[in-house]
């Protein structure tokens, strides 16, 4: 049995009269979950690296223009997911699905405004629940959502979160000319000759840093989440990451229209590019200022990946890398002008697909049976981020927790080539006409992903009535070309997708545990 040292006890104090929304909290290991005793010693320690709104353009996941060797070599001694899917392609309810194991419909965060406590008062998020199995657990930079109400989960975590929220302009943009005005949208690209620290990027680095130093002088395992902020928009990034391009060499986005006979919920944009300054309020850019976006989403991905190198570095330097496993996620992919849209917030592959890097403490025994593309073991079976919860609780030898809506995929990791999951489930709502929703919005759209299909019903929320629905075939394409639905070539396809949809993700589970409850 472990003891509060003098130290927590002083710190929960402090605390204690400072709460607010969860006043009974206290930043402290938790010790009442009977669990800790000289095996939690043991565990292995979680790196868990949230980057925001990164689609898989790296260069492990094949993208050839991407400069981003450390990501890289992490995946070189991982495994790569190549379809891993966000259960809805916006920040907060894509995070807070992973965070707590459930789905959107289950935590009702479907915006950007609801904290998931409103519905799951009593739910014990990832980072909770190790914190509940003896590990110290902190959040630096943007887990839960980035700013406002849902950013905070105090029972998360033993250590206070750091640089959780961001509302100075000072580490959004470094030049003078985006440090003038009001608001937080200023230019949507910015390359300044600025070190790494100038971002908040740069600083969330040098704070985990700092703490697996101090952790590593402690005795308990640790829950360590960094969260990056690139490459959300806007692109603002050091010069010298920009430089590792050429504007010319930047591919121009793929299927630059529609998707033929697409329904136009499905692509209705976000909007969230406009209101910058040098954004067309009607969004229409010209080849020129599509590139340079482009161009900054990749100098913005090389930036992270720089500041992940450090970490990666930095725990090898502390001889962390071997009890530590460290996994890398984005919360949901992007558009980048492909199908004329941009950034996120719709069912398609774009912008529902995320990198997903899994890499085991490095003592761990090698057994897994790869299947190499290069030095790179790569599975392309269907998971969920919603699947990362149970997957990090069997890795680290914890007892999975009840009611959680994902699957580990903790065996594909030793056989990424199993028969696995039938499909991958997402979602995203709208509203009847406008470019925003609150909560479930007025018409939902559910989107189910086979290995070769995807299939989407958008229904309305009061009645479940049908209003459109999609049909996409992946045999020819990576990304959706024509709406196929209704094709004769195609009914029996879309009875069968119907039916998977209809029968929801729990019949969709790999075959050993399809009737596990
Ligand atoms: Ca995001």
């Amino acid at each position: 049995m472990l003891f509060p040292t003098p130290y927590h006890v002083l710190l929960s104090l402090v605390t204690a009269l400072s709460a607010g929304t969860f006043g009974s909290f206290a930043w402290s290991i938790d010790h009442s979950a009977g669990t800790a005793d000289s095996s939690i010693k043991q565990r292995p320690n979680v790196l868990f690296i949230a980057v925001d709104d990164l689609r898989p353009m790296l260069g492990c996941y094949g993208d050839t223009t991407a400069v981003t060797p450390h990501l890289d070599r992490l995946a070189s001694r991982g495994t790569v997911f190549q379809h891993a899917y966000c259960q809805q392609a916006l920040c907060s309810p894509s995070r807070l699905s992973l965070l707590t194991g459930k789905r959107p419909d289950t935590t009702k965060v479907w915006d950007l405004s609801t904290h998931f406590r409103e519905a799951l008062p009593d739910t014990v998020t990832l980072p909770q629940f190790f914190k509940q199995h003896g590990y110290q657990t902190q959040g630096i930079g943007k887990i839960f959502h980035g700013n406002g109400k849902p950013a905070s989960d105090p029972p998360s975590w033993t250590h206070e979160p750091l640089l959780a929220i961001n509302r100075d302009p000072k580490l959004r943009y470094a030049l003078a000319k985006n440090l003038q005005g009001s608001g937080l949208k200023r230019s949507a690209t910015e390359s300044a000759d600025v070190s790494d620290d100038t971002y908040i990027d740069g600083q969330v680095c040098e704070a985990a840093l700092n703490r697996l130093t101090e952790f590593k002088a402690n005795d308990s395992p640790f829950f360590l989440a960094v969260g990056f902020r690139k490459p959300h928009l806007p692109f603002c990034a050091p010069r010298r990451f920009w430089q590792l391009y050429q504007q010319t060499d930047i591919p121009p986005p793929d299927h630059p229209t529609h998707p033929p006979h697409a329904p136009e919920l499905a692509t209705r944009s976000w909007r969230e590019l406009e209101g910058y300054t040098d954004i067309p309020s009607d969004g229409n850019l010209t080849s020129a200022k599509t590139q340079q976006l482009r161009h900054g989403y990749y100098a913005c991905v090389s930036y992270i990946d720089a500041q992940v190198g450090r970490i990666l570095k930095h725990l090898s330097k502390l001889n962390l890398a071997e009890n530590t496993l460290v996994v890398v996620w984005g919360d949901h992919g992007f558009h980048l002008g492909e199908q004329r849209l941009w950034t996120k917030a719709n069912n398609y592959e774009l912008s529902t697909r995320v990198p997903l890097i899994f890499a085991l403490p490095k003592k761990t025994p090698s057994t897994t049976a790869t299947k190499r593309t290069g030095n790179i073991t790569s599975c392309s079976k269907l998971v969920e981020l919603v699947d990362l919860y149970p997957t990090l609780a069997e890795a680290c030898g914890l007892p999975l927790p009840q009611g959680l809506e994902g699957t580990s995929f903790f065996p594909l990791l030793r056989n990424p080539d199993q028969t696995w999951k039938l499909a991958a489930f997402s979602q995203h709502p709208r509203a009847t006409t406008s470019h925003r929703h609150r909560s479930h919005g007025d018409i939902m759209g559910y989107a189910v992903r086979t290995d070769r299909y995807r299939y989407v019903e958008w229904r309305t929320w009061k009645s479940s009535k049908v209003v459109a629905r999609e049909l996409y075939d992946y045999n020819t394409s990576g990304s959706e070309t024509e709406n196929c639905i209704e094709m004769p070539q195609y009914t029996q396809v879309q009875q069968e997708l119907e039916q998977v949809l209809a029968a929801g993700w729990e019949h969709a589970k790999p075959p050993a545990q399809r009737n596990v409850q």
